[in-house]
């Protein structure tokens, strides 16, 4: 199978607590994503807006944005076979107290707080990678890293 792109994030509940960051990144590392790229960020509301424009309307959306814009995040370009599907298993489903009764073991039931403070992003479509990477990296070029990449991969 091929190299896929991701962006996964750590929100900022998960990032205020160094134990459960740490535990985060193990669990990248383990499951053999390869970190192409991160970095620790900070939104403006502006910039929650923006990134969760789809969301616009819903009922959660203002706390939402309010929340992603509330301290550090960090973000990552993570690599692998069925990086984006591997990375949503990883975290679970978006309500936590549905994760813990479904998916016990994923992140968001062992670390998540409530539906809105539920500790990671993931990309969900090859489509929403390319952009959402793009919004967090605007300077890297997924095309050209993966150019090198891929058959590197496959050696
Ligand atoms: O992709 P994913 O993060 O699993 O869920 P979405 O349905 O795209 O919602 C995005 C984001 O919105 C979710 O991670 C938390 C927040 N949210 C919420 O605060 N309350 C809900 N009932 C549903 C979603
Ligand atoms: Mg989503």
């Amino acid at each position: 199978k091929a190299l896929q792109l991701t962006l996964a994030v750590i929100k900022p509940d998960a990032v205020a607590h160094p134990l459960i960051l740490e535990a985060l990144h193990q669990k990248i590392l383990e499951n053999k994503f390869i970190i192409v790229k991160s970095k620790d960020i900070v939104w403006q509301r502006q910039d929650s807006e923006r990134f969760y424009a789809e969301h616009k309307g819903r009922f959660f959306y203002q706390r939402l944005v309010e929340f992603m814009s509330s301290g550090p995040m960090r973000a990552y370009i993570l690599a692998r076979e069925e990086a984006i599907s591997q990375w949503r298993e990883l975290m679970g489903p978006t309500k936590v107290f549905r994760a813990r009764y479904v998916a016990p073991s994923t992140i968001r039931a062992r670390f998540g707080l409530t539906d809105t403070r539920n500790t990671t992003h993931g990309s969900d479509s090859e489509e929403s990678a390319l952009r959402e990477i793009a919004f967090f990296f605007p300077e890297f070029s997924a095309e050209e890293w993966m150019e090198r990449a891929e058959p590197a991969f496959r050696a």
